[in-house]
């Protein structure tokens, strides 16, 4: 099959779904399409079979901005006729489910679209007036439609009301990449031997409550020694900053920025604290459990189909610093309940998340579409 996919370059979670994704499809034998304004952080290093096409931002002094979709578009279609794709799957409905739309109507042929929706496109962005019914006509114009969990899917349809099936094909790691291996150096260099290591990873917007990871490891610190490791950056970062400062924790924190690579800090970390207010999936909650990295977080939108609450971490409600920082020292102060933890955490990474599995079942999706079109 030949698969033009439309994703987001900026750090996030649909991003690098898209770009792992593509990686195995070109792996089995697929040629992978990435049809890009930006270069997707993750997609770093050549792979055979696998090309990106870049938007050109074609200015003029007349736009106020580049009207990227429409040069979006005009790519898709361009990449679309020169390399005879057969399918688009559009990660993320905004603005992608309506470009490749478009790109069907403006195009030589439509071809079949896959629209598989992250969380913020349909429980943020897409619900929001400004998006609303360009959101609700792109969903319904694809031809099939998949969420990362079950949350996302009955979100979908309470807030859209589409009436047709949204078939649900969760996140999934590669349990090789991923797997815990830990450098004693870099250990060494970001904490003590007594010291527990406490790691966050994301953007850092506000819907990540990273404000609660620093009351979280406040708390944690006032019994045991430990280090706070943040990795990713955002809107949320000077406020952030602030807060450890203001709470006298700026010696033990270690901002790392955005890494492309996140396996070697994760395997020296003890905990791994993503208390948001709603993920949709919750994507460095998998990474952390497949080094495992036992969760804490919150109990709501899709992670506790993830973070299976006793077995590979513990969850409270959103916004509970207090229960989250109990919950995090019992784990932190018992080896034998963080070791079950860390156990549960890798084996359900490795078997109800693994990638072989939800990437059959893309290529099946793909193949029925194309049975159909
Ligand atoms: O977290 C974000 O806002 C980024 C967003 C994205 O699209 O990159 O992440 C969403 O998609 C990820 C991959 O499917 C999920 O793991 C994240 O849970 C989801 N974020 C939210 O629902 C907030």
């Amino acid at each position: 099959m030949k698969i033009g996919v439309l994703c987001h370059g900026a750090y996030g979670g649909s991003g690098v779904v898209a770009v792992e994704l593509g990686r195995h499809m070109a792996r089995k034998g697929h040629q992978v399409h990435f049809i890009c304004t930006e270069k997707p952080f993750r997609l770093n290093r050549f792979e055979p079979n696998v090309y990106l096409h870049q938007v050109e931002a074609y200015d003029y002094p007349l736009f106020t901005v580049p009207p990227y979709f429409l040069m979006e578009v005009n790519k898709i279609v361009e990449v679309s006729q020169a390399f005879k794709l057969d399918l688009l799957h559009a990660h993320y409905a905004i603005p992608h489910a309506a470009s490749a739309f478009l790109a069907g109507l403006a195009g030589e042929n439509r071809l079949p679209v896959v629209t598989t929706l992250h969380g913020t496109d349909v429980a943020l962005v897409g619900r929001h007036r400004d998006f609303y019914a360009t959101t609700r006509f792109s969903l319904l114009a694809g031809s099939r439609l998949t969420a990362v969990s079950g949350w996302l899917a009955a979100e979908t349809e309470r807030v859209f009301q589409l009436g047709c099936p949204i078939e649900v094909i969760y996140n999934f790691i590669n349990p090789e990449e991923y797997r815990r291996n830990s450098d004693p150096a870099l250990r060494k260099a970001l904490a003590g031997e007594d010291e527990k290591i406490i790691i966050h990873i994301s953007n850092f917007r506000p819907l990540k409550r990273v404000e609660d990871v620093v009351h979280i490891f406040y708390l944690i610190t006032r019994a045991l020694p430990a280090r706070l490791v943040l990795v990713g950056d955002g809107p949320a970062m000077p406020a952030v900053k602030a807060l450890v400062n203001e709470c006298g924790l700026e010696n033990m924190v270690h901002y790392m920025g955005v890494q492309d690579y996140v396996q070697p800090l994760l395997s020296i970390a003890d905990l791994l604290l993503l208390p948001s207010e709603k993920e949709s999936f919750g994507l460095a909650a998998l990474e952390g459990m497949a080094c495992e990295v036992p969760v804490v977080g919150s109990r709501s939108g899709g992670l506790p189909e993830v973070v299976s609450h006793g077995e590979c971490g513990l969850l409270a409600a959103p916004g509970d610093v207090d229960e989250m920082s109990r919950l995090a020292l019992d784990i932190l102060s018992n080896p034998v309940w963080h070791n079950k933890l860390s156990r549960g955490a890798r084996d359900v990474a490795e078997t109800r998340f693994n990638a072989a599995r939800w990437v059959n079942r893309y290529e099946q999706l793909y193949y029925s579409c194309l049975k159909k079109s």
